[in-house]
């Protein structure tokens, strides 16, 4: 008993914590990521924010997705970082006068009064905008919360499903290694290999004040990310006029639209709209997935470059996220379940879920994408075991993770074999996804 009523006291004690932190880093309309490393808004980080602020402060986690999609491009993106404008420009890299949106000609429709970059992230919004009204239905329907944000979640994914379909198959493609969230992960190496490097000296990375370099990307992975990201800018961020060197299908961006899909549908039909269409766009889209990213032998999912036309091998995290799909096929959801248990990613042995293969060459367990572990991909496995009744594997998963977040002040990563927090603290959607993880 006495274990229980402590267990209970670390539970309340960690989530005034976890809520301590996404106070702190709350700026007045919206969540910043760490107040040191990404004193702006990111886009996928705000929504896994306003899913565990649900829990304490609805109305200031509708509030953090109204902001962002107040910063939403005429042709519907999303901009992955929404710029404070009270914030130095040298505080992050690249900052406003990299990425010069507001001074885009007018066909993407940037918008004028809010600078932001010209890429996006995954499409976690509609979501996280379900799962918010679901927290306090009444409260949501009293500020008209879904009304509100419906329009322009559905020109998001528009957005995706038009422009970014670039291999023509039904899913969207991301263009530059920041999209699909996974920075550095082995999965991009060889096709950012083909990317020119911007020279050195042409810019200065404000990241490395505050993290470790062993524990961030390269300067030769930057060098190409600012020719990427640059390149895009230079044609006025238009899909269809850019030399894309770096396109390709990758199974988390996807998965996580399509859940967000089957969530627009569930706001179409809270607010009146048609929501066939979005149920619809979702079964397409699974059944593109399941034909061009699913690889039975692997037990995997694995983006598809579309430059080569080829899947990309290897054992990423986001091969495995597509467990969050409604309707997989229960053979799929097997296998995938297997390959997290195995020698890859060992469920239940090493510290949440490592983000690249534990047995391959590339994995470094410290350095960002290519092998620690994340708690926003933890959620998202936890929340796939769930839903396909692993219920042992699930609560495991979630009580590693509470432990972990309370051990290591939110941590943004951890050494998987270890458990040890890497880079920065007091993360917000370590925090976030805490306070979800304990409701
Ligand atoms: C990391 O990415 C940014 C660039 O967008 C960076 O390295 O500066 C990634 O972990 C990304 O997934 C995350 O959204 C962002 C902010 O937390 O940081």
């Amino acid at each position: 008993e006495a274990a229980a009523t402590s267990g209970t006291g670390r539970r309340a004690r960690l989530r005034r914590a976890a809520t301590r932190v996404l106070l702190g880093n709350w700026t007045g309309a919206a969540t910043v990521p760490s107040r040191a490393l990404y004193p702006h808004q990111w886009s996928w980080d705000s929504a896994f924010v306003a899913i565990g602020l649900r829990h304490v402060a609805p109305r200031r986690a509708q509030r953090e997705l109204e902001t962002l999609l107040g910063a939403q491009w005429g042709d519907g993106r999303v901009p992955h970082i929404v710029f404070n404008p009270s914030v130095p420009l040298g505080a992050y890299f690249p900052s406003p006068d990299f990425w010069r949106s507001s001074g885009t000609d007018r066909n993407a429709g940037a918008p004028s009064a809010v600078e932001t970059s010209g890429i996006v992230q995954p499409p976690v919004h509609a979501l996280a905008a379900w799962l918010v009204h679901l927290a306090d239905p009444a409260e949501s329907r009293r500020r008209g919360f879904l009304p509100r944000v419906y329009p322009g979640l559905a020109a998001w994914h528009r957005y995706l499903a038009t422009s970014r379909d670039l291999g023509g198959g039904g899913l969207a493609a991301v263009t530059h290694p920041w999209e699909p969230g996974l920075d550095n992960s082995p999965s991009w190496d060889a096709a950012l290999a083909r990317v020119e490097p911007a020279p050195r000296g042409s810019f200065r990375r404000a990241d490395l004040d505050h993290g470790s370099p062993a524990d961030r990307p390269t300067d030769l992975d930057y060098a190409r990310y600012v020719r990427l990201a640059a390149t895009y800018r230079d044609h006025s961020y238009d899909d269809a006029r850019t030399p894309h060197a770096f396109a390709i299908e990758d199974p988390c961006f996807n998965a996580l639209l399509i859940a967000s899909e089957h969530a627009l549908a569930a706001i179409a039909r809270e607010v009146g709209a048609d929501e066939g269409t979005h149920r619809r766009r979702a079964g397409a889209a699974t059944g593109a997935l399941l034909d061009r990213l699913w690889d039975p032998a692997a037990g995997v999912f694995l983006p598809r470059d579309l430059v080569t036309g080829e899947p990309i091998t290897g054992y990423g995290v986001s091969g495995l996220v597509p467990l969050i799909v409604p309707g997989l096929p229960e053979e799929v959801a097997a296998a995938l379940v297997r390959t997290a248990r195995g020698p890859r990613f060992r469920l239940g042995e090493v510290h949440l879920v490592p983000s690249y293969d534990l047995t391959a060459k590339e994995f470094d367990g410290n350095r960002y994408w290519r092998g620690p572990s994340w708690f926003n991909t933890a959620w998202l496995v936890h929340r796939g075991l769930a839903r396909h009744g692993e219920t042992e594997a699930a609560h495991r998963l979630r009580a590693q993770a509470l432990d972990a977040a309370d051990r290591t002040a939110f941590a943004e990563y951890l050494e998987p074999y270890t458990g040890e927090g890497r880079g920065i603290r007091r993360f917000s959607w370590t925090a976030a996804l805490a306070l979800d993880l304990l409701h």
